[in-house]
């Protein structure tokens, strides 16, 4: 008997999200039964740091009493209405206010509700069908979308999925993050038939890899002069990479930014939002429909926006980012020390670690070709150690505003000790 067997029993693959199923790493997944701080505890008594944070969401840390004190209170008042509430308006003023690029928001539940109506939207408000994605990137799992994903998809090497119509998947034209000429091309080519470019502005699902130079602001540019719109999929970047989102890093604002994970505080809530005569286009006030029944559920509201209230301050973001940095510093001093080559990356409180000989990654093939296998003896080992990572190398990691110097320091000697055996 495992907890693992006893779900497969009952649960598809045992999990209800296929890249927790430790496919990815080997072996039988932890199951977690608490977490508070920058530490979980599972089932059979043991107790890690996590750099997971429920893949992005738990940036406070893991039950920051306001945020459960606020849901606590909220949810004696009701658990959800199909009706509007205060809060759904109270949120969304609060992510207009932090982005300039929005002028109006709509909820929703999960970050593939949001890119599937984002793409909707687009499709919609153009007239067109044609989309743009990367391979690498994930946007959730809705058809047109999921074609050379990365993420779980990747993780399980099924980055384009079955099921998919093959008169949808025509429609998404995939090119290589980072290449510039590349999407000149595209747009050359099929410009006026184009809806939307959807991208990560940093690619958070195969491993991290950020923009180089110039590639954002070519998406902006092919998209202003084709009259296609620029999605943003700020889904893990948002409110996690800085205060402002992955676009105040880089200066290009786009049509649609879709949102998730920090913004439900770890509760089921997502957005996508934008330019207001964007947005005049999604029901009731326009044509494209879509709609979901717990979409603005008021204790996911409250959860997120004490979240976002909490960190919107220049204090949060200089700490965070701070923590994030000593840990990358620390892991790549480790691996010079133990002369396990590596590639790190980090942003705000997200990171990346790729076991390779390239100084840096920058585009899917640079993260295809690394040691997939050494990281799986590095996740295993530092699990050992009581260090939870992302169960799979196309991942990137996470730090809370929990994470102090103990549990850098605790990771940094984890890592030495593990790099030394890889
Ligand atoms: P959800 O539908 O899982 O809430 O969001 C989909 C999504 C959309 N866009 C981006 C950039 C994302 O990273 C995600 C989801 N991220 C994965 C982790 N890489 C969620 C973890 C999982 O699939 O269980």
């Amino acid at each position: 008997m495992s907890y693992f067997s006893d779900a497969r029993e009952v649960i598809a693959g045992g999990v209800n999200s296929p890249v927790r199923a430790f496919a990815g790493v080997g072996g039988e997944p932890v199951f977690f039964h608490s977490a508070s701080g920058a530490r979980v505890q599972s089932e059979d008594g043991r107790e890690y740091i996590d750099y997971v944070g429920s893949w992005g969401p738990m940036i406070l840390g893991h039950a920051h009493p306001e945020v459960i004190e606020t849901v606590i209170e909220t949810a004696r008042d009701g658990l959800s209405f199909g009706a509007p509430c205060v809060l759904e308006t109270r949120i969304a003023e609060k992510v207009c206010a932090m982005l300039p690029s929005v002028d109006k928001v709509r909820m929703v539940s999960s970050g593939t509700e949001a890119t599937m109506s984002a793409i909707r939207l687009a499709r919609g408000h153009t007239g067109r069908d044609k989309i743009v994605k990367f391979e690498g990137c994930y946007h959730g799992h809705s058809d047109s979308l999921l074609i050379k994903a990365g993420s779980g998809a990747l993780t399980l090497g099924v980055p384009s999925s079955p099921g998919v119509p093959a008169g949808l998947a025509e429609h998404t034209i995939t090119l290589s993050f980072n290449d510039i000429d590349g999407v000149r091309s595209a747009f050359a080519e099929l410009g006026d038939q184009i809806a939307c470019v959807i991208v990560e502005p940093i690619a958070g699902n195969m491993n991290m890899v950020k923009p180089v130079a110039g590639f954002l602001e070519a998406l902006r540019e092919e998209c202003t002069g084709a009259g296609a719109l620029l999605i943003f999929d700020e889904v893990m970047t948002g409110f996690r990479v800085a205060r402002g989102c992955a676009q105040s890093l880089y200066g290009v604002e786009p049509d649609i930014t879709t949102l998730g994970k920090v913004i439900g505080g770890g509760m089921p809530a997502a957005a996508y939002c934008g330019r207001g005569d964007v947005m005049a286009s999604i029901a009731p006030d326009g044509p494209v429909y879509q709609a979901g029944t717990l979409s603005g559920n008021p204790v996911a509201m409250a959860a997120g926006l004490k979240t976002l209230e909490l960190i919107d301050n220049d204090e949060f973001w200089t700490a965070l980012s701070a923590t994030t940095q000593s840990l990358v510093d620390g892991l790549a001093a480790a691996a010079e020390e133990t002369g396990v080559p590596v590639a790190v990356e980090n942003e705000g409180g997200m990171f990346g670690l790729v076991f390779t000989d390239r100084d840096r990654v920058s585009t899917f093939d640079d993260v295809a070709a690394a040691d997939v296998d050494r990281f799986k003896r590095f996740f295993h080992g530092m699990l050992d150690e009581g260090i939870y990572l992302a169960p799979s190398a196309f991942e990137a990691g996470f730090v809370s505003a929990a994470h102090g110097a103990a549990e850098i320091d605790q990771t940094i000697s984890a890592a030495r000790k593990v790099m030394a055996t890889l």
